[in-house]
C-alpha cells in the first residue's frame, strides 16, 4: 500500500562533524629577508602589516609559528603558494600544514 505519511516518526538529530581544520605554520630560516616574509603573510594571508611582524618575529625566535587554520585543502593551497613565492625568488622559506588537534 502507499504511505499516507501520517503514521507518527520520531526526530533523529545525525551527529554530524565539523571538518578539521588544518594549521599552516611558518618556519624560520636564516636567509629569508624579514620584510619578505612579511610581505608574503600580508599577500597570502591578508595579514595586517601588524599581525604579519608579528607572526615573522614569533617564527624567527621560536623557531615556527602558526599563521592561521583553515580547511584542509585551503590550508594545503595557501602554503604551497607562500612557499613558492619564496623560491620564486631564491629564499628557502617554508610554509607546513598539519591538522589541528
Ligand atoms: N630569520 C630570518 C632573518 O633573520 C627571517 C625569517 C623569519 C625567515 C621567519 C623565515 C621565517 N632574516
Amino acid at each position: 500500500m502507499s504511505d499516507t505519511g501520517t503514521k507518527r516518526r520520531v526526530k533523529t538529530r545525525p551527529k554530524v562533524e565539523r571538518p578539521r581544520l588544518h594549521k599552516v605554520i611558518l618556519i624560520n630560516d636564516d636567509f629569508t629577508p624579514r620584510d619578505f616574509v612579511v610581505t608574503v603573510l600580508k599577500g597570502e594571508f591578508r595579514l595586517s602589516e601588524d599581525q604579519a611582524y608579528r607572526v615573522m618575529i614569533t617564527a624567527h625566535r621560536r623557531g615556527a609559528c602558526v599563521v592561521a587554520v583553515f580547511p584542509k585543502d585551503v590550508a594545503e593551497t595557501k602554503a604551497t603558494r607562500a612557499t613558492d613565492a619564496g623560491r620564486s625568488q631564491g629564499y628557502p622559506l617554508r610554509f607546513e600544514t598539519e591538522p589541528e588537534e
